[in-house]
């Protein structure tokens, strides 16, 4: 809530996880907001800088990598460059897009570190956590599932239930499973860092959200309203894992600071490279007072971390200026659906910039006019093209070419003169447009971005009825003095779209300066911007005129929700069978260790279930050479009548044993992993039961 002139803004939007593409979600959520403010802000000539760039550690890195099979490495190297050049052929504006993994990042972070450590800013706490025997592993983050104790759904993680949003710790599942194997796992003991965020509350946090309660956004007070009120705990700010910026303490080795403490001083290390390659000092950006305004955008689901984690870190680091706003948006959904990397429900940015060459902007307009600013919104397909059409193309587009084309038509492209006796006739124009210019800023220095969009439309909507009213293709016949006044008051209502869409529209706002052959100062915006709405004297030669948007057709529609509509499919087919949790391979075994095991193909002639045994079916199998009682813990996934006739593969020297009081004479095999559903594992072809597999 700086009341003063701040000397300068630092804007950063999140930091993307490097592990996977920029999607329509991430760019309605703050790439976009924080992109139309930085431009504005340079329009009005502020001192501003804009900072982002890639976040590559924490376990959602190495656990994709696993994965894939790449190093965590290869991954945000591969996922780095990515981002890096849809956000640049996209228009987002950033002054640098940085990453994690850099040494200068590592460097920055730890020094944080050690100042706090130094200051005795953290508590150690040696305790017990789940661990991966198998996998020699602690189970942190996401490398542990279990069901969420507050929702009931299976596939939440240690620290956080992507369902219903809850923040967890691991100790909060319930049948927690190791991510990486789908073991249980054990306690171990292990010992950590703490911020005590108990007792930053007290001393700072209580008083910090307290002041920013009128100038904050109401979902983003709110949310931390209520973190505050049920009352902050200590949080571990270093992890057992051998990717991220180790502890930099002695006898800390295998240690790396917590994804969330190294992210946002992500912010700082970008500052730093990029004064480093301009000549700047980065202190004149962070220090408490350097006079800097500082504004995170970002989506709701990292509001904790930005206006309550990291301040109290910038507070208790000591040094560093706080933020001043967080403008946080709420979620864009697709199509009616939450979009999800992992289920590919989405509308990834290089995909889009494949299909749809040269229509940033129409992406852009969208994306705004829908912006989930204070409650989550839905993209659709048919949306989009209904909004490019009758808006972009129809008002906007539309507005431009007929100002143009008639220019060129009656007055050989040249700004005709205007004749001041028709300035009460266009007063009322200029009052709205006047107006419109006045709301969109006022909507601009509050974050709320579509409507000032929507502003950008209305001018152009007044453009159109300044036309049809005119009708300079009739009055052409009667009166070439006032065709030619209307004409120039025409394009300068033009030029001052081409100005007042530059936050929004990027390319399309340069293609309107470059037909009307107007080249403007870097500062435009200022209160006098629109007093005198002449941008374009008489005589001054514009270019050809060329069409600004195309309409999206039908079939491009079409293309995107077939595309969709597959993916829907895979994943229903997928849901069943693709395991939620990676499956490790085993230790290696010798050929002679596998001869060992008999498999055999068997028949199944009869099933039924167990009494009291929720999950067991009791099966005849028929071996060829005698016939077996074999036990299944394949209820859930069979009805025992769907099994009669099947053949299937059998462990048929398995040591019997008794389930039940029932004896099991050997073991079916079925494939699928711990959390889908099981299917019998037989041969393609009906053959022989007792047949050998080998
Ligand atoms: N990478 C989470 C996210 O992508 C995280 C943001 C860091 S901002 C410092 O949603
Ligand atoms: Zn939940």
């Amino acid at each position: 809530m700086i009341h003063a002139e701040p000397k300068r803004t630092l804007i950063t939007a999140a930091l993307p996880y490097a592990n996977g593409p920029v999607h329509i979600g991430h760019l309605a959520g703050c790439y976009l907001p924080a992109d139309i403010y930085a431009r504005y802000l340079r329009l009005c000539g502020k001192e501003t800088l804009f900072v982002c760039g890639s976040d590559e550690h924490g376990v959602a890195i190495t656990l994709k990598a696993k994965k894939e099979g790449i190093t965590p490495q290869q991954m945000v190297d591969k996922y780095h460059t990515l981002m890096k050049e849809s956000f640049e052929q996209f228009g987002i504006s950033f002054d640098i897009y940085h990453r994690t993994s850099e040494k200068l990042h590592a460097e920055t972070a730890s020094d944080f570190f050690k100042v706090m450590y130094d200051k005795g800013g953290f508590i150690e706490k040696t305790e017990e956590q789940y661990y991966d025997a198998d996998q020699k592993q602690f189970l942190a983050d996401r490398y542990i599932t279990g069901t969420c104790p507050r929702c009931g759904n299976a596939g939440a993680y240690g620290d956080q239930c992507e369902k219903c949003g809850t923040s967890l710790s691991p100790k909060d599942l319930i049948n927690p499973r190791s991510a990486i194997s789908g073991n249980t796992p054990v306690l171990k003991t292990t010992s950590h860092w703490y911020l005590p965020l108990d007792q930053l509350q007290k001393t700072f946090l209580n008083d910090y959200i307290n002041q920013h309660k009128d100038d904050w956004k109401v979902n983003v007070y709110g949310q931390c309203k209520s973190w505050l009120d049920a009352g902050l705990q200590p949080r571990a700010i270093t992890r057992d894992l051998d990717w991220g910026v180790p502890v930099p303490v002695k006898g800390a080795e295998g240690k790396v600071l917590y994804v969330w403490f190294d992210a946002p001083i992500g912010y700082v290390s970008a500052t730093k490279a990029w004064c480093e390659a301009n000549g700047k000092n980065w202190h004149d950006y962070w220090d408490k007072n350097s006079g800097t305004r500082l504004l995170h955008f970002i989506g709701k689901d990292n509001i904790v971390f930005h206006c309550l984690i990291f301040p109290a870190i910038l507070h208790a680091q000591g040094e560093f200026v706080l933020p001043d706003n967080v403008p946080a948006n709420e979620f864009l959904n697709l199509e009616g659906d939450k979009i999800s990397t992992s289920r590919n429900w989405a509308v990834w940015l290089h995909e889009y910039l494949h299909d749809f060459p040269g229509r940033e902007d129409e992406l852009r307009y969208v994306l705004t006019s829908i912006a989930p600013e204070t409650k989550d919104s839905d993209f659709s397909w048919k949306d989009y093209q209904q909004r490019v059409n009758s808006e972009l193309v129809s008002i906007l587009g539309n507005f431009i070419n007929r100002v143009m084309v008639l220019t060129w038509k009656f007055f050989d492209g040249k700004v005709p003169a205007y004749n001041a006796a028709y300035h009460t006739q266009d007063q009322q124009y200029r009052k709205e447009l006047k107006y419109g210019f006045h709301v969109m800023e006022e909507a601009l220095r509050h974050f709320r971005f579509r409507e000032a969009q929507s502003e950008l439309i209305n001018m152009a909507r007044l453009g159109n009825k300044y036309l049809a009213e005119l009708e300079p293709w009739h009055l052409i016949k009667t009166d070439k003095e006032k065709t030619a006044s209307v004409l120039h008051f025409g394009l300068q209502i033009a030029a001052a779209l081409s100005i007042a869409g530059r936050p929004f529209l990027p390319k399309t706002a340069d293609k309107i300066a470059s037909l009307l052959n107007l080249t403007f100062d870097k500062k435009l915006w200022d209160v006098h911007f629109f007093e005198s709405l002449e941008f374009l004297g008489a005589g001054h030669q514009l270019n050809e005129a060329s069409i600004l948007f195309k309409p999206i057709e039908d079939e491009e529609v079409q293309k995107q929700t077939d595309r969709l509509e597959q993916i829907k499919k895979d994943n229903e087919s997928k849901t069943a069978t693709q395991p939620t949790a990676l499956n490790a391979v085993k230790t290696d075994i010798t050929y002679d260790d596998f001869d060992k095991i008999d498999l055999r193909v068997g028949k199944i002639l009869e099933a039924e279930r167990v009494p009291k045994a929720d999950k067991l079916l009791k099966l005849t199998v028929d071996l060829g050479f005698e016939k077996r009682t074999i036990l299944s813990g394949i209820a859930e996934y069979y009805k025992p009548e769907e099994l009669v006739g099947k053949l299937v593969t059998v462990v048929a020297n398995l040591a019997p044993r008794k389930i039940r009081g029932i004896e099991s004479q050997g073991m079916l095999l079925m494939a699928g992993n711990d959390f889908g559903k099981l299917y019998s594992v037989g041969p393609e072809q009906d053959i022989e039961p007792g047949s050998v597999v080998k």
